[in-house]
């Protein structure tokens, strides 16, 4: 076994097993190219038990999320069927570590344009103790991937850089912001993640799903909640949290 999957079996261990692994450290060597190899070898995990890519993600896209998370360069990441939870639908906290809710606006990609948009929650669950981790970690752990949940897809209204977005936990609002977080304008999504994917050689191919990056930091998840995101002119998208 190389390195590379040595690291993505740990990290997969970590997801399937549901205990949280330590960081890797500098004695692993893990830079940001040899990070996404790893990437790409925890989802063929995935692929192997029978899940689908569907899209990518990008992350740390807002100063918020940098700022929380203490690492400062957009990173993505790789989306499958298995990670989607319908919309209004319940997510058991037993089959997560420590999962978070972020909101999110997410693009519907056919032939190289966005298509559609809707309103997206993204769960975010690091496979690290105590989410800590530097940027190559976090990269190698598919940037923190575990559920996400899509609003309606409607045509792009004009005027998405600067939506209101709200994140909602028993109808109590826990965070507040705008779309405007999102690169300054969630509409760079689509040319970031294909020049940031294409250096890894990944395409979005036709009908993929997109997530922009979370408008603000991260809620932790509390079992018997509801979670809800509301971005102004978009709708929402909900969750159920079940022990
Ligand atoms: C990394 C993933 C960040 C976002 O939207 O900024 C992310 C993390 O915070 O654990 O998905
Ligand atoms: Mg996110």
């Amino acid at each position: 076994m190389t390195a590379v999957d040595q690291l993505a079996a740990r990290l997969d261990a970590a997801a399937t097993g549901r205990v949280a692994v330590g960081q890797f450290g500098a004695d692993a060597g893990l830079d940001v190219p040899t990070a996404y190899r790893v990437q790409e070898a925890v989802v063929a995990h995935r692929l192997a038990r029978g899940e689908r890519l569907v899209g990518l993600k990008l992350g740390l896209t807002s100063r918020a999320k940098m700022a929380q998370m203490g690492v400062d360069e957009v990173i993505w990441g790789r989306l499958t069927d298995a990670m989607r939870v319908p919309d209004g639908g319940t997510l058991r906290l037993a089959d997560h570590l420590h999962p978070k809710a972020e909101p999110e606006v997410a693009f519907l990609v056919e032939g190289g344009a966005v298509a559609a948009v809707a309103p997206a929650i993204e769960v975010i669950d690091s496979r690290y103790v105590d989410f800590r981790f530097t940027l190559p970690e976090v990269v190698a752990d598919n940037t923190s991937a575990s559920r996400f949940v899509l609003g309606a897809w409607q045509p792009v209204p004009t005027g998405i850089d600067n939506l209101g977005v709200l994140l909602e936990v028993d109808g109590r609002a826990v965070q507040i912001g705008s779309t405007a977080a999102i690169l300054g304008d969630p509409r760079r999504a689509l040319p970031e993640a294909v020049r940031l994917a294409g250096v890894g050689g990944v395409e979005l191919v036709d009908g993929s799903v997109l997530l922009a990056g979370a408008a603000t930091a991260a809620v932790a998840l509390r079992p018997g909640t509801h979670v809800r995101v509301t971005v102004e002119k978009l709708g929402t998208a909900s969750l159920r949290v079940a022990s």
